[in-house]
């Protein structure tokens, strides 16, 4: 017998009894060195094509009682999910509409894209009111309803650590019961849960200007100084007047969506065209820089990346071109 018939043979029967050789992922290590491929494609979307697919959603599914009239960002190079760990899409909620309450394990947030005083999310039993620009929480295994008493359909971002928690398989899930909030059992584990928008922008003004990123506000969680959820960190970034950022790459995927202005997102071999509204994903050590276009206002993107989860298990790497 010839070495590899014998080899092929060990295979065969190793295989018989559910075992492998490790010696059969050489060559997979071999393609890690230099680190992973990044999961997923850099991707654009654009607000007016979502806003159309947006009315047709709201002509064809005119009551979401439990279900959500949200649409997801799906990245064309991955079997599921914005990036390989976050989920980011547009929900809309109708005039008087009310999404019934539930809870899952999986941790989600809102960045309000047209809010109201009159528009509120009942996290755990606390109103939280949902203007233009605010971020609110609903952390793992909080009651959440949304209530739209505006007169308006509203608008607003949803990011969750879908594909993540679907990876560990920790998916729980519980309807309630009715339009309203159960009685909770549980404490508040997070410091607060809706962050203003006149804070956060006004945050960025008071930073100095970070060459990769702008002017970087952090979202931070109150009792903890630590990011906002425990999978997720947010940020509000300002680009001065005609900045270009330096080129980097980070082990953190990341979400963002143009709060104002208009810019490019370089990528080796590509640029991706944003303006308001529309929403981005770049994956995992990724090259790339973002440019503000407009010499004479300022850009303002709020990203939101996995970095808590990769730094929480030593994985994260920065990797600066200069
Ligand atoms: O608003 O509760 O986009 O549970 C996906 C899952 C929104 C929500 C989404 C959800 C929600
Ligand atoms: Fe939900």
């Amino acid at each position: 017998m010839l070495e590899n018939d014998v080899m092929a043979e060990l295979d065969r029967k190793l295989t018989e009894s559910n075992m492998r050789g490790q010696w059969k992922s050489e060559a997979f290590l071999s393609a890690a060195i230099g680190g992973p491929k990044p999961g997923g494609e850099a991707a654009v979307w654009h607000w007016d094509a979502v806003m159309s697919l947006m009315s047709l959603a709201g002509e064809s599914m005119p009551e979401s009682l439990q279900a959500r009239r949200s649409l997801i960002f799906q990245n064309p190079g991955l079997p599921r999910g914005t990036s390989h760990t976050i989920n980011m899409g547009v929900q809309m909620i109708l005039p008087e509409e009310n999404a019934w309450a539930h809870r899952h394990s999986i941790g989600a947030l809102r960045f309000i894209i047209e809010g109201d005083e009159k528009l509120t999310t009942i996290v755990d039993g606390n109103h939280c009111v949902m203007q233009t620009g605010d971020l609110v929480l609903t952390p793992n295994w909080s009651w959440h309803d949304h209530h739209n008493q505006s007169g308006k359909p509203a608008y607003w971002l949803d990011v969750l650590d879908v594909p993540l928690v679907l990876g560990l398989n920790q998916v729980f899930y519980e309807p309630g019961t009715a339009e309203t909030q159960p009685i909770m059992d549980h404490d508040l584990p997070r410091g607060v849960l809706r962050f203003p928008w006149n804070e956060a922008i006004a945050g960025t003004l008071s930073l100095e200007v970070d060459p990769e990123l702008g002017q970087c506000f952090e979202y931070r969680d109150p009792k903890t100084g630590g990011s906002c959820l425990p999978t997720l960190s947010c940020r509000l970034v300002r680009l001065p007047p005609a900045f270009a950022g330096a080129l980097f790459r980070t082990t953190a995927s990341s979400v963002g969506f143009v709060v104002r202005g208009a810019g490019r997102v370089h990528l080796p071999g590509s640029v991706l065209e944003i303006a308001a509204r529309d929403a981005f994903v770049i994956p995992n050590w990724t090259w790339h820089h973002v440019s503000n276009s407009s010499p004479d206002t300022d850009m303002v993107i709020f990203m939101v990346t996995d970095e808590p989860v990769i730094k929480a298990l030593g994985f994260l790497r920065r990797e600066s071109a200069a």
